[in-house]
């Protein structure tokens, strides 16, 4: 029976992707690790809790050795535009952390999920239909740090047999934990301004088209991905998954379907519209559809529709198991 440990489980994605796994595998079979205790109380009452920092390869260690633990997502990391105000920090965290789980991995025999990103790409990759195999020189720090860890999984994978698999992440779309630092969170706080009736003010200049994804995918994603037979996996670290591809104009235009009077303007972030331009337009992820059987459920109308709603509504996640 699995035994899963979440790193980063305050964060974004694993704010939800505990629930997720616990609704799937159960509760007391999900360890949720972060780096200070959470502020919602759900995430602590309702499943087994530990503060650890991911540098700390012994408390990791420890951690796994005592909960029996077989699979490990591994979350915790530094997002985009924060890791440039503190590149140093950044590496430590994103690459001395991966390091240290994938140690623990090798050493205690766990699968690992990786969550690589659009950021994994960079100038001279093609920035649409982006392909599973292609150049990859990100100018940023997380990207550097993504592709590095993709490199190092992949090595981990073919030198000492650790099961490893990773995912490119979109921007990732969510109502329950807020983003932070990342060059997609836009995506996200135009919801909330939506639904005070507030003008937003958008950090990305129109036609900034990136990839994006509703939390809700990107949780079966990673779980379908690390359920899949083995046999079919003709990459491990990372397949290209997306869902849609927008500009902010794109997105305001879908929400104004339901909030007509919504208004919009740009202040340019330079460091944010710098990251994003190196980005993708559009992945191409038909190497995902092809060997796992990738497929998402929301497009740009749904999300934005359910988005609204819940945003407004402020009502917890119902991530039941797919
Ligand atoms: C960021 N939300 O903006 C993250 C993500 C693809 C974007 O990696 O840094």
């Amino acid at each position: 029976m699995k035994k899963i440990l979440v790193t980063g489980a305050t964060g974004q994605l694993g704010a939800e992707l505990v629930p997720f796994l616990r609704a799937r595998y159960g509760r007391a079979r999900v360890v949720a690790v972060g780096h200070s205790r959470p502020a919602a109380p759900e995430l602590l009452d309702a499943g087994p809790f530990a503060v650890a920092d991911v540098r700390d390869g012994a408390a990791l260690a420890r951690l796994v050795r005592e909960h029996g633990v077989d699979t490990v997502y591994h979350l915790a990391g530094i997002l985009s535009a924060k890791g440039e105000a503190n590149p140093q920090l950044a590496w430590e965290v994103n690459m001395g952390g991966l390091y240290q789980v994938l140690e623990v991995a090798r050493v205690q025999g766990c699968s690992l999920f990786f969550p690589s990103s659009i950021a994994a790409f960079g100038p001279g990759s093609p920035l649409d239909d982006t392909p599973q195999v292609t150049i990859q020189r990100p100018q940023t720090i997380y990207g550097i740090a993504k592709v590095s860890g993709e490199l190092l999984c992949d090595y981990y994978h073919h030198r000492f047999g650790v099961d490893t698999r990773g995912l490119r992440f979109p921007g990732l779309i969510s109502y329950v934990a807020p983003p932070g630092g990342g060059t997609t969170d836009y995506a996200v706080e135009i919801f909330s301004a939506a639904v005070a009736g507030q003008t937003f003010v958008c950090p990305l200049a129109a036609g900034t088209s990136l990839d994006m994804m509703y939390m809700p995918d990107a949780l079966r994603a990673a779980v379908e991905l690390m359920e899949a037979d083995p046999a079919r996996l003709r990459h491990r670290n990372a397949y290209n998954v997306t869902a849609m591809s927008f500009t902010p104009e794109e997105l305001a235009a879908a929400i104004r379907v339901y909030r007509p009077d919504f208004t919009m303007r740009h202040e340019i972030d330079p460091v944010r519209q710098a990251i994003a331009d190196s980005w993708p337009n559009r992945m191409d992820d038909c190497v995902a559809r092809r060997d796992w059987g990738w497929r998402p459920a929301y497009d740009l109308a749904t999300m934005t529709d359910e988005m609204l709603a819940r945003v407004g509504s402020r009502v917890p996640a119902t991530t039941a198991a797919s």
